[in-house]
């Protein structure tokens, strides 16, 4: 008897009810329940038809992550599906919650799927670095037609359930609450109808076929998105498999070569970490998940700056009232103006109404004095980087806010500790180091004082899930985790482009990487006069400052750039470096290979992640590796920099490092000598 399935009969109609929490995955107990209910229903005379309906938050999340790699156990999943498909009864899906991945391949064998209102249904094996390999490639086409499909499967979006009725993904709608009683319902209707199955259909596919253009089409509209992944080009294939090749079986079997191709590439493995990295990052080892937190139902920001702003839409987008301060009236009036204007760029793309961006601007409270924020439950001071006034600004919070209030920092490197001294209750103190722009990055690193309480990280934590963001729990240091580890990128660049390789080559091959683009492109982007640099020395940076490059905004940087901004390698630049370069007494050895450029730039990164790591700034690699990709838009197929170290070899790095002359971080070389990973133990 398998204990995640339930069994019962009502007048006719097998119900079969899974319940695996937390989210019924498809693993071993699950596919044991399965295989044992269908089977006892199939012997059963008594029953018509089967509702599968799951128990718990969700219907089935997909195949078990977990499980990828290890040994296979119990029933195969494709041997389940078949029970299910080949029956001589019909089957109705019964969804609530999100149906997943396998979960959404499994309804797509039922023979009809019914849905409350609030579900949804898709296919998100893409950002596991997968494609859909439980027959949902050549299943989903036959339902929705081969355009339609290849947006669902390569961008993996969840489907609401009323868009997936009108798309055909789902039958019917149930009525929220009512899930079980509605689809036992539908299933009566069905009964004496012969099961229709979806592997049977053309109509959608047959219309596609002998079109290799639109495959074409769609590889070239989506080059940038798809680049570096391999998942969306099996996708591709596999899709264009379900069109070309009649025979469902042997769509089958092609789907099945594609699959097996992506599970076992590193860029899949990264992305299956990178999955369950992403939600440790909260696990805090000695802030247990039973403690306390803080209601926090309004907040107050200080500085209505680019940052600033940015941190109050968080807020305004979960509906939590803002008291927004500035020093001046006409600082205060221009910040509340863009993150009016924000919204009213959302609502033109029609990603919002009107009337939700009154709603959210009317939680916005102006105001020209820390006094408004007496009552607050938590302030974000989000002020110019001066330690100075960032604790004249805590001094005055400690005065006027209630006891209970959570008083937070934005200070990206400075000393969260000193800043907390400012008042009399440290405990209360956390740093919320938001990225930029604040409203649209995932990361928030939580930095925790010497003194900070367990409550207050644990409100931290929560909170930054309550606005969408990652949170990663750091310790005081420098820079904090993501900014630290990656500065260590732009010293090496900067040292670099003296020793012979062009600023156009180091960004080539950071962007053949997998990023954005290279650290020189980014700088003329940002502009050479915002990014930090120390005015004590002279700098190659300062050198083009003093000419007024100041990047893309006036006269080029790093690279010449005509009115489109289309940049080219400037000669000014060159000259200017290869100056610096005789000043410093730096001989050029002229190009290195792409692969060399790489281990200078990113080995760095590496060790100063080993770094944090064995100063206990970071809890965990993994956590440093969602900072990374969150935080810098490291490339995800990766896995991050931690776990990118573990597929080079730890050797290897540690020979690297030694060869440029930087000395490996202790945790490094002792993993390394070890035969040992960051990442896998
Ligand atoms: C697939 O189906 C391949 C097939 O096509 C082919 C096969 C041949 N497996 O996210 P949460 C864990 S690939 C194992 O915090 P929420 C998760 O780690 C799969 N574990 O909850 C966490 O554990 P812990 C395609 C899983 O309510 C706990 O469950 N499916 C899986 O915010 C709670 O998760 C997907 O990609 C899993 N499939 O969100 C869907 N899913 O508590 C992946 C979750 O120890 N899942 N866990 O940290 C999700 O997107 C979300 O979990 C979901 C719930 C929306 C369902």
């Amino acid at each position: 008897m398998s204990e995640a399935g339930t069994y019962t009969v009502e007048d006719g109609i097998g119900i079969i009810t899974i319940d695996s929490p937390p989210v019924n995955a498809l693993g071993y107990n699950t596919r044991v329940a399965l295989d044992e209910g269908f089977r006892k229903f199939t012997a059963d005379d008594s029953v018509k038809a089967i509702v599968l309906i799951c128990a718990g938050r969700t219907f089935f999340a997909g195949a078990d992550i977990s499980e990828f790699g290890k040994p296979p156990r119990g029933p195969g999943l494709h041997d389940v599906f078949d029970i299910i498909e080949n029956g001589s009864k019909p089957v109705v899906a019964a969804i609530h919650g999100t149906a997943l991945g396998g979960g959404y391949e499994l309804a797509l064998i039922c023979n009809y799927r019914i849905a409350v209102p609030s579900a949804k249904v898709g296919l998100p094996e893409v950002n596991l670095g997968l494609l859909p390999g439980a027959g949902g490639t050549q299943r989903l086409p036959r339902i929705v037609g081969i355009d339609k499909a290849l947006d669902i499967m390569t961008t993996g979006a969840p489907v609401p359930a009323k868009k997936a009725l009108e798309l055909g993904m789902i039958d019917a709608l149930a009525e929220e609450g009512k899930l079980k009683e509605d689809a036992v319902a539908f299933a009566r209707t069905i009964v004496d109808q012969p099961p229709v199955r979806v592997r049977d259909r053309q109509d959608k596919v047959a219309p596609s076929r002998g079109k290799p253009e639109i495959y074409a089409d769609f590889l070239k509209k989506n080059a940038r998105a798809f680049r570096g992944f391999k998942a969306p080009f099996n996708i591709v294939k596999a899709i264009e498999a379900a069109a070309e090749i009649e025979d469902f079986d042997k769509g089958m079997e092609r789907e099945r070569e594609l699959f097996q191709e992506l599970v076992t590439s590193t860029e899949s493995a990264a992305q299956r970490y990178y999955f369950f990295a992403e939600r440790e990052t909260s696990k805090v080892p000695d802030v247990p998940s039973s403690t306390p937190t803080i209601p926090v139902k309004t907040v107050g920001v200080i500085g209505a700056g680019t940052m600033g702003g940015g941190i109050t839409m968080n807020f305004l987008n979960i509906g939590v009232p803002v008291t927004l301060v500035e020093m001046k009236q006409e600082a205060l009036d221009r910040g509340v103006a863009v993150i009016r204007k924000n919204y009213e760029n959302t609502a033109a793309k029609g990603r919002m109404t009107a009337e939700q961006v009154e709603q959210r601007m009317a939680l916005i409270t102006p105001a020209l004095s820390i006094d408004a924020l007496a009552e607050v439950d938590l302030v974000i001071e989000a002020v110019f980087e001066e330690m100075s006034v960032k604790k004249d600004i805590f001094g005055k919070l400690d005065a006027v806010c209630k006891q209970g209030a959570i008083l937070a920092s934005n200070t990206s490197f400075l000393d969260l500790d000193e800043i907390a001294a400012a008042t009399k209750r440290p405990d209360w103190v956390v740093g919320l180091h938001f990225f930029s722009p604040a409203n649209v990055m995932r990361l928030l690193e939580v930095v925790r004082g010497e003194k900070t309480s367990n409550e207050v990280i644990a409100t931290a934590m929560k909170l930054a899930k309550q606005i969408g963001k990652v949170p990663v729990l750091s310790r005081v240091c420098n820079g904090f985790i993501a900014n630290r580890i990656m500065s260590q990128r732009g010293r090496q660049a900067d040292a670099l482009i003296l020793e012979g390789p062009t600023p156009q080559e180091v960004d080539k091959a950071i962007y053949d990487y997998g990023f954005a683009m290279g650290p020189f492109q980014m700088i003329d982007l940002v502009g050479l006069d915002v990014i930090g640099r120390d005015e004590t020395e002279r700098t190659v940076r300062g050198d083009l400052v003093k000419q007024d490059r100041l990047g893309q905004k006036k006269n080029g940087g790093y690279y010449d750039y005509d009115e489109k901004r289309t940049a080219t390698p400037s000669p000014v630049a060159a000259e200017l470096i290869a100056d610096f370069a005789k000043f410093k007494g730096i001989a050029s050895t002229g190009s290195i290979p792409a692969e060399d450029v790489v281990a200078r730039l990113l080995y760095p990164v590496v060790n100063e992640g080993a770094k944090v790591l064995e100063e206990n700034i970071a809890i965990r690699a993994s956590d440093v590796d969602v900072a990374a990709i969150l935080g810098y838009n490291w490339p995800v197929y990766t896995g991050g920099p931690m776990f990118w170290a573990d597929t080079v070899g730890l050797a290897k790095v540690v020979a690297g490092l030694e060869k440029m002359g930087i000395e490996p971080s202790k945790l490094l070389k002792t993993l390394a000598a070890e035969g040992k990973t960051f990442t896998q133990g």
